[in-house]
């Protein structure tokens, strides 16, 4: 066979690309790759700027939901359709509007969340289980990504901090490990082609890190079911880290006592760390950190340390130094 198929093109191939292009661009080269040999790729590319991307349907109101706090100066909070169509989830796709497309019959009935590794408590929860006894909070956050775009999100959840207690962690649980659903059928994105990333998307968090109260379990939207393309049913928010931490649709929860290695430190070590915390003064390598667009406005912002939650959560890395530990 002449063509080769997706998955005949080795992610070795593709490596070097790393080193100069962006990550959507970097996944994207692998795409045309395959779409040129196949004789496909470009022309069905073009097709689909021509469709108007759709919001999420509105889905079931969440109950008893508790105001929790605002920590964004008042700044303007992105709208619905804004936050529906603008994101990033790969295994749906890496252009910005993938995920509202191909994530709308995303199925998550039943859905159920593994706990294991160094706790007490290890077993199969379901989201109630998860919800039980707790009180949903609605808290306004800042989301700032790597590619130097944010967002103002009024998410609902629960701190990680009371689902990591009931776990009741060993003494060696150092770390907490988050994965998400591998489903090569309802996710396009995790099939056939070598994309130089390695699914299931894992993410972590250092201990101390869980347990702050700033740290989120996120299953709602302005007091809605979370959205599919948002992470549904059950995804991690983390407000002062970028937002690759923030793993969407998890299926395990892991207590480690070694630090985690997470999906895009696995992808590019030389580009994207554990930690993550978000700061304007340690530029990306190949652009830089120190501002960022407000998805809906026009001129860039500065970025702010932590992203703007240093009052709260410096303390956590005093003892560190965040140009290494990037
Ligand atoms: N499983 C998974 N989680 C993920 C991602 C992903 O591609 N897969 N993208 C991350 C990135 S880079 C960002 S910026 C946020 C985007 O969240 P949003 O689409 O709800 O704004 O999700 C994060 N969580
Ligand atoms: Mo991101």
């Amino acid at each position: 066979m002449l063509i080769k198929r997706a998955s005949d093109i080795k992610s070795s191939e593709i490596t070097p690309k790393r080193l100069y292009i962006n990550r959507r661009e970097f996944i994207r080269a692998a795409g045309a790759a395959a779409g040129a040999a196949a004789g496909v790729g470009i022309l069905s590319k073009g097709a689909a700027v021509l469709h108007a991307v759709q919001p999420a349907a509105h889905g079931r109101k969440l109950a008893n939901i508790k105001k929790g706090f605002s920590l964004t100066n008042g700044e303007a909070t992105n709208t619905w359709e804004q936050i529906t169509t603008y994101n990033n989830f790969y295994e749906f796709g890496v252009d910005k509007t993938d995920p509202a497309d191909n994530a709308r019959n995303f199925k998550t009935d039943g859905w159920m969340v593994t706990v294991d590794g160094e706790c007490a408590k290890k077993g199969k929860y379901s989201l109630d289980d998860i919800l039980k006894g707790e009180t949903i909070e609605e808290r306004v956050y800042r989301h700032r990504c790597v590619e130097a775009w944010s967002m103002v999100m009024p998410w609902d959840g629960i701190p990680l901090a009371n689902f990591v207690k009931r776990c009741e962690p060993t003494a060696k649980a150092n770390f907490v490990k988050f994965t998400t659903l591998l489903d090569t059928k309802q996710m396009p994105g995790q099939r056939g082609l070598g994309t130089g990333i390695e699914y299931p998307y894992v993410e972590g968090l250092r201990m101390d890190e869980a347990m702050h109260p700033l740290s989120l379990l996120v299953v709602g939207l302005y007091g809605e079911v979370l959205p599919n393309q948002d992470g549904a049913p059950i995804r991690l928010i983390v407000p002062w880290k970028y937002g690759f931490k923030g793993v969407k649709s998890i299926v395990k929860i892991e207590f480690t006592e070694k630090q985690p290695l997470n999906t895009w430190q696995r992808t590019a070590p030389n580009e994207y760390g554990f930690y993550a915390n978000v700061n304007p003064s340690v530029n990306h390598p190949r652009w830089s950190q120190a501002r960022e667009r407000r998805i809906g406005e026009f001129l860039m912002r500065p970025t702010l340390m932590f992203n703007g939650y240093g009052d709260q959560v410096e303390s956590l890395y005093k003892n560190l130094d965040l140009r290494k530990n990037f």
